[in-house]
């Protein structure tokens, strides 16, 4: 099993993308273990996105994801890391499949709605760096047999 983390970012917010976009997740069988919606700080996106610092995108990418309200989430399932990549689509939404989140809700790069952990170990520092031990919850739902072999 893994778990990785999921930013509904602020243009899925204020777009009232938020139900629409939580249903890929919930529809492919990812099973929601923490969730909750909150204003980011800039101390807290800059150590997310540290990795582009520096990069020509990173202080608008900063201002994006500090600019409304975000809903943040820890899925769970086998290859959930890989299985939430594939259901948010390719990075520049014109490039992502039809289907996908990018792909049905997005036009550009800058607006692209949703953020997916990219490894495990990017999935297990995301998950921690945005959720306390706490907010996680264990828990089995009746229906995991009919998703899960
Ligand atoms: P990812 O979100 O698909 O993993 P990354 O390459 O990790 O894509 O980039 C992080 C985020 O930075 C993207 O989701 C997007 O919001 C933003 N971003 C990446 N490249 C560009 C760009 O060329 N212009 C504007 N924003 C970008
Ligand atoms: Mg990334």
């Amino acid at each position: 099993m893994e778990r990785t983390l999921i930013i509904i970012k602020p243009d899925g917010v204020e777009r009232a993308l938020i139900g629409p976009i939580i249903s890929k997740f919930e529809q492919r069988g990812l099973k929601i273990v923490g969730m909750k919606l909150m204003q980011v700080s800039d101390e807290l996106a800059r150590k997310h996105y540290a990795v582009h610092a520096g990069k020509p995108f990173y202080e608008p990418l900063i201002e994006y994801i500090t600019s409304a309200p975000v809903v943040v989430m820890a899925l769970e399932g086998p290859q959930a890391i890989q299985a939430a990549r594939n259901t948010i689509g390719a990075t520049r939404p014109v490039e992502a499949a039809p289907g996908s989140i990018r792909g049905d809700f997005g036009m550009m790069v800058g607006r692209n709605l949703v953020h997916g952990s990219d490894s495990p170990e990017n999935a297990a520092a995301e998950v921690a760096l945005w959720f306390e031990p706490s907010e996680l919850i264990d828990y089995t739902r009746a229906v995991d047999s009919w998703i899960l072999e």
